[in-house]
């Protein structure tokens, strides 16, 4: 077992009201994302591909495994080919009677379909997979840990990151992916967990009329007791 090695980490603290001021910024910047489905043509240099891959890899994961492996694709024949695969396997689920009418219903507002022509108008498709288990030296399996979470978490920095940049993205998944793993080439221990198409929004682009919960729905507080009387009352 090797003995764990320690280095100091010494973040720094910011004053408080420059704490408040990037946590509002943050959330500002954040709350204006939207997942979009048409992509303008356009070319994005591959260094902020790489720069956006590079965020989700700071991802905390299960025993610092990094389950993780982003595939960026821009050649427009293996786009195109994905978007194939992709449609037929999607026009199964819309039209082939796979999806529940519920799954159907729920997916109405957003006014998705079979048709997924942004797979090839997106200048880039990152396709994300999970690594069940990695290899030791010797070649034998080496386990991973919590690998859904640990790559869920590392999708969030990229969707972050690609957002930050004034990039666009979409969580795509197509249902079953297998398809993704033999059109990329990827070995058996790698299984199709996403695929962002990345690019520049389409100049008319329109997202759905959707409401993000209030905060109240989604926070639960169990608070430490306030102290009560006037602030400031005590010598
Ligand atoms: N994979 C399909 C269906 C779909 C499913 C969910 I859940 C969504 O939030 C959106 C779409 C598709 O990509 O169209």
């Amino acid at each position: 077992m090797p003995e764990p090695a320690f280095l100091p980490y010494r973040p720094g603290r910011l004053p408080k009201a420059q704490m408040l001021r990037h946590a509002r910024e943050f959330f500002d910047l954040m709350n204006q994302r939207r997942s979009v489905r048409q992509f303008a043509p356009d070319p994005v240099p591959r260094e902020l591909i790489k720069l956006a891959i590079a965020t989700a890899s700071t991802a905390p994961s299960g025993a610092h495994r990094q389950p993780w492996r982003f595939v960026a694709v821009s050649d427009p024949a293996v786009k195109r080919r994905i978007r194939q695969a992709a449609e037929a396997e999607e026009r199964k689920f819309y039209q082939g009677g796979r999806a529940p009418a519920e799954w159907l219903a729920a997916l109405a507002p957003l006014g998705t379909g079979w048709r997924k022509p942004y797979l090839a108008i997106a200048p880039w498709l990152v396709v994300v997979f999970e690594e069940l288990h990695g290899f030791a030296p010797s070649g034998q399996r080496r386990r991973n840990y919590y690998v859904k979470e640990s790559v869920g978490i590392a999708c969030g920095l990229f969707i972050a990151a690609v957002h930050q940049m004034g990039l666009v993205t979409l969580p795509h998944t197509p249902s079953p992916m297998r398809f993704l793993s033999e059109i990329l080439g990827r070995p058996s221990n790698e299984k199709p967990f996403v695929l962002f198409p990345v690019g520049f929004p389409a100049r008319n682009v329109q997202v759905p009329n959707l409401q993000r919960k209030a905060l109240e729905e989604v926070a639960v507080w169990l608070e430490r007791p306030r102290r009560s009387g006037p602030r400031n009352s005590h010598p």
